[in-house]
């Protein structure tokens, strides 16, 4: 074997399903960082996590309560919406089904907010019914500053921008409010099957 032949197997797999990959998406095996603005490294001791606007009032956990609240570790494929997508990629998270129940969380609209200023919105009923996670480690490890650490939403049924990186709360709200990327023109949404990258796709 040649170099440039193993150097072909070795960075691509022979094989992908395509049905595995949304339109207009290209599989890769790098885990690109996409941050809009510099790594925030908040020390886990001031670190909290806190969703506010449900009927139990603001709850709010410090990193060592996070810590007794259980974890699923399980493999799920990501969609970026500048057209990579990353296959089985494996997490450790917490539910958020855990976290808003015990918010009682029953407003329509939910607004996730990150250290930095980061925000994005997505309707509650996509973060319910087991979709969605507070991740706290990739790939055995805990979650790198690049990707998010120490937590991150994980969303991974709609494009990856919605996954927020070093997010610190959840808003539930009664009106939808575009997040970040959202009032820059992306879509409200963001599902890659339907291809929805821009307001209007
Ligand atoms: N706080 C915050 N979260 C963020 C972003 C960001 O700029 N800031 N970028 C989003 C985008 S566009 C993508 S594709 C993913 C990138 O995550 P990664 O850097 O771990 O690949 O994070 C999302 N979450
Ligand atoms: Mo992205």
């Amino acid at each position: 074997m040649t170099s440039a032949s193993r150097g072909f197997f070795g960075r691509r797999r022979p094989s992908v399903d395509p049905a595995r990959l949304p339109p207009g998406q290209y599989w890769t095996d790098d885990f690109p960082v996409l941050s809009a603005g510099p790594t925030p490294r908040t020390p886990i001791e001031d670190w909290s996590f806190t969703v506010r606007g449900g009927a139990a009032g603001t709850v709010t956990w410090t990193w060592e309560e996070l810590g007794t609240l259980p974890t699923e570790t399980f493999t799920v494929d990501i969609h970026c919406v500048t057209k990579w997508s990353k296959l089985d990629t494996t997490w450790t998270a917490i539910s958020l089904d855990v976290l808003l129940e015990r918010a009682a969380a029953e407003d329509a609209f939910v607004t996730a907010w990150s250290d930095g200023g980061y925000t994005t919105n997505v309707p509650l009923e996509d973060l319910i019914g087991g979709r969605a996670w507070l991740a706290l480690a990739y790939d055995g490890e805990p979650l790198e500053p690049e990707h998010g650490g120490p937590a991150r939403l994980l969303i991974p049924h709609l494009y990856f921008w919605k996954s927020a990186k070093w997010v610190r709360g959840l808003e539930l709200r009664t009106d939808d409010e575009p997040g970040f990327w959202e009032g820059y023109g992306y879509h409200n949404y963001g599902d890659p099957w339907r291809e929805q990258r821009y307001a209007g796709d």
